[in-house]
């Protein structure tokens, strides 16, 4: 195995050399923040069913039940701050500018909160709202929500979390980017995902096909570790910063 501090060194070398770079975010850069991972020992989906709260049918059979579980996360996000992980990609930005984007599978939109420009959000936003009447789309920060499930300002209708479920197409126009992203970049970062759910869990495996260094960074080993170039295991607030303020311009 080889010293944390060599892979961390490999890692900056590899961004240092790639002209386009992507971050592929999950669940474990908001860990550190305080906001639960979905799977894992201290996971979401260790307490709810999936299938009970983040399908289409789930809502349909008890919107209720979906927005409180949704207003509890609102709580919570809202609590929480951005983490040096966060930062790290921030930094990352100011340096590289449009040659630097984040692809993010989470929905708490921690990436705007420290003003990252170029994130592409592929399971939606939490605070976003859906009319499911007349489809208009809103940003929603109410914490708590007023009412329960909330109702449309314009019609009425019955408003849906702005996120993307199980069984779900991806956001169109924000996947034709990250197939764009895909093709071009020279290094792709992965960050805190667990690799189970498409057609995220695919992302590394593309770019790497298409000759990208794949540098993961991960608490433990997961599918992606089979075709990563550096795997480096530990704590993303510790490693991203690590790695990143040793990036010369
Ligand atoms: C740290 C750390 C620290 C911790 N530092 N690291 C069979 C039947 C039906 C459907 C399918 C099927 N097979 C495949 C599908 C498709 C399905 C899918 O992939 N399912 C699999 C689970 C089997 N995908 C879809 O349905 C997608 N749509 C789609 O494919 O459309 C076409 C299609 C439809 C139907 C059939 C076939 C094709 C849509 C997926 C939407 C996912 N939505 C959710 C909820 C979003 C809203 C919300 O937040 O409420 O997105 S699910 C949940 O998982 C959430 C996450 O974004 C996503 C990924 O999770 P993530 O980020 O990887 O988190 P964790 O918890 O899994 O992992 C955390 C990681 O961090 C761990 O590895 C830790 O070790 C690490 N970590 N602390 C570094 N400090
Ligand atoms: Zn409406």
């Amino acid at each position: 195995m080889k010293e944390k501090k060599e892979l961390q060194n490999t890692a900056k070398e590899f961004i240092e050399k790639s002209e386009k770079i992507c971050a592929l975010t999950g669940a474990g850069i908001s860990a550190e923040s305080g906001i639960p991972t979905f799977r894992g020992k201290e996971g979401l989906w260790n307490k709810y069913d999936p299938t009970e709260l983040a399908t289409p049918q789930a809502f349909q059979r008890d919107p209720k039940l979906v927005w409180e579980w949704y207003n509890w996360r609102r709580e919570k996000i809202a609590s929480v701050y951005p983490n040096s992980g966060h930062l790290a990609l921030k930094k990352l930005e100011d340096l590289r500018g449009k040659d630097f984007v984040i692809i993010t599978q989470n929905v708490d939109g921690l990436h705007n909160r420290v003003c990252n420009k170029n994130v592409l959000e592929i399971h939606g936003n939490i605070w976003k709202v859906k009319c499911t009447e007349c489809g208009g789309e809103d940003f929603n920060y109410e914490v708590p929500l007023k009412e329960i499930p909330p109702r449309c300002p314009r019609c009425g209708g019955l408003l849906r979390p702005g996120v993307v479920w199980f069984g779900e197409s991806l956001p169109y126009d924000v996947m034709a980017e990250v197939e764009e992203w895909l093709r071009k970049c020279n290094a792709m970062l992965v960050i805190g995902t667990s690799g189970v759910v498409q057609p995220a869990a695919s992302f590394a495996f593309v770019a790497k096909h298409n000759d990208a260094k794949v540098i993961e960074i991960n608490l433990e080993p997961t599918p992606i570790s089979e075709i990563a170039d550096v795997s480096i295991f530990g704590k993303a607030g510790e490693i991203l910063p690590e790695i990143i303020d040793q990036i010369q311009d």
